[in-house]
């Protein structure tokens, strides 16, 4: 799916930071944003957010990275509205997606909350004709600062019981931990796919 340009030598790579409504994707985003060293190496945060500061359509940040094989690689973050009732825009964020950051909120109370919000982002994919099966995703605890967070086992338990687990982080995405983490990850899990698959193209 990512899109890779053989005359510029760039391959496009677009990550979907999904989860629910205030569990911390713009906050990843703009932590990503403070913390890419060079000026020259990302673009502007692009927030369209309501007067309340919630996510309206999505958050935009391109990142450049180091080259792999010869190829210069431009990451589009993107995050969604989390909030039930823009369900169209969240399909359409999803549109052309290579990998996702799914952010799950540890609260206890919103573990009804993280279980919609993964349903409606496997259902979401359904509607593309695409699964998680097929895309590489991560898992992001975030808000471990907080006292009444459910302990890992449960959060994996309620979003990482699958035949294989994914990589799942824990993060205080407000202070930056566990962001950057997350980031390399599913950033490496792409290349990965991508290398795979151009070599199995060469052969
Ligand atoms: N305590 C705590 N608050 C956080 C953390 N990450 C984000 N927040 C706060 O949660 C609120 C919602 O964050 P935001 O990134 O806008 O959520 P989004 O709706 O998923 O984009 C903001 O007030 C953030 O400062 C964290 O790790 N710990
Ligand atoms: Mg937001």
């Amino acid at each position: 799916m990512a899109i890779i340009n053989q005359v510029t030598k760039e391959l496009q790579v677009k990550i979907v930071y999904y989860g629910p409504g205030l569990c911390g994707k713009t906050t990843n985003l703009v932590k990503i944003h403070e913390h890419v060293p060079s000026a020259q190496e990302k673009g502007k945060l692009v927030s369209l957010v309501t007067s309340s500061d919630r996510t309206l359509f999505f958050d935009f940040l391109p990142i450049e990275a180091v080259a792999i094989k010869g190829f210069k690689t431009k990451f589009q973050l993107f995050t969604v509205p989390g909030q039930v009732i823009y369900n169209t825009t969240r399909q359409l964020v999803l549109r052309g997606v290579d990998g996702v950051v799914f952010v799950a909120d540890s609260q206890y109370e919103k573990m009804a909350e993280n279980a919609d919000s993964f349903a409606n982002l496997e259902e979401n994919l359904k509607a593309h004709k695409r699964s998680l099966a097929e895309i590489p995703y991560v898992l992001q605890y975030n808000k471990r600062d907080l006292s009444n967070i459910a302990p890992v086992e449960y959060l994996d338990f309620l979003l990482n019981n699958r035949e294989v687990q994914v990589p799942a982080f824990e993060a205080c995405a407000q202070r930056g931990q566990g962001v950057f983490e997350t980031l390399n990850m599913i950033a490496r899990m792409l290349l990965q796919k991508f290398i795979a698959e151009t070599s199995r193209a060469a052969a």
